[in-house]
């Protein structure tokens, strides 16, 4: 068994004993959420787009039963190409025990960049409450781990799959903050609105570097330190048509329902009937958000580094 709980590539760790900016990313996205091959391209994109930005990705999964936070080339290509376990949290310790290897879902990312000082954080979407949640009792645990770590994740909001409002109702009996970014309707991942509203729209990179600073001068009293949720909304030249997407999202929650998927399958079923049922139309638009999620990541990354 590792005497570590995480392994820290050299090139994050330089970065964050130098200051330099730092983004993590998910890899669940990577292994679960986007077909072969594009996944794969999709990763090593995330990480070239925030390096051109003088950005350091640090990609986060678990290898070998190691809890990995900065992946070398040959690890990016195992999380696209190797058929792995999604993890939340409270999986680290179980995969730890057998040496196994898995992909990180938005919760169990955030906890190990919150481990490794790594304030933000990019993803496609976050996961949520899911519909029907009062009798399954599905709710992600992307909800409370952003409650118990300062990690600021950016998000294209939540699946229209899921039920925004109970989510956005949870993230704030949990305490977590919510900003849109440029924004005051909260997005819903392929649509860049949704019938929610936020409180809080943000226009910069800077004004979300100064809301992390703020919570890291907040008195720190042994209570978990909350995240920060920056709703970034894909842009709307690229958003999916609402039509198609109202037609298709219907005929995936039937397919679910047929199949009786449950837990935490049901997010890549979803996302890969979608995938199917779309003729590809919501991949390319899953690829478009998430792009311009890790662009926003980086650029308030950089202003928060700018101390
Ligand atoms: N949303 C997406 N694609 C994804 C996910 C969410 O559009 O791949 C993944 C994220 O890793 C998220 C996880 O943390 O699904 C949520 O899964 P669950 O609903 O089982 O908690
Ligand atoms: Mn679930």
């Amino acid at each position: 068994m590792p005497d570590q709980p995480f392994l820290l590539s050299d090139e994050v760790a330089d970065a964050l004993a130098a200051g330099t900016p730092v983004v993590a990313l998910e890899s669940t996205i990577i292994s679960h959420g986007l077909p072969r091959p594009r996944n794969l391209e999709a990763a090593r994109g995330f990480e070239a787009q925030l390096r051109d930005a003088g950005v350091v990705p640090a990609t986060i999964a678990v290898l070998d039963g190691v809890p990995r936070v900065g992946l070398d080339a040959r690890g990016v290509e195992r999380i696209a190409n190797e058929d792995m376990a999604k993890a939340s949290i409270r999986d680290l310790a179980v995969l730890a025990a057998r040496g196994a290897s898995a992909a990180t879902t938005v919760a169990a990312t955030t906890r190990l960049a919150a481990l490794a000082g790594v304030r933000v954080f990019a993803t496609g979407g976050l996961g949520g409450v899911h519909r029907g949640a009062a009798t399954t009792f599905d709710e992600s645990a992307d909800l409370t781990a952003l409650a118990q770590h300062p990690v600021a994740v950016v998000t294209a909001g939540v699946k229209s799959v899921l039920d925004i409002g109970a989510t956005l109702e949870r993230l704030e009996t949990l305490s977590v903050p919510v900003v849109g970014y440029r924004t005051t309707a909260f997005p819903s991942f392929w649509l860049a609105a949704s019938a929610f509203d936020l409180d809080w729209r943000v226009e910069s990179p800077e004004e979300v570097a100064a809301i992390l600073r703020a919570q890291d001068a907040a008195p720190q009293d042994g209570r978990p330190r909350p995240g920060l949720v920056v709703a970034n909304p894909v842009p709307l030249d690229l958003q999916w048509d609402p039509v198609e997407h109202d037609r298709v999202l219907a005929e995936a929650l039937r397919a679910a329902a047929a199949a009786k998927v449950r837990g935490k399958a049901v997010t890549p079923f979803l996302l890969s009937f979608i995938v199917t049922a779309s003729d590809g139309v919501s991949l390319e638009v899953n690829l478009a958000l998430a792009r311009n999620n890790v662009r926003v990541a980086g650029e308030i990354a950089t202003a928060y580094a700018a101390r």
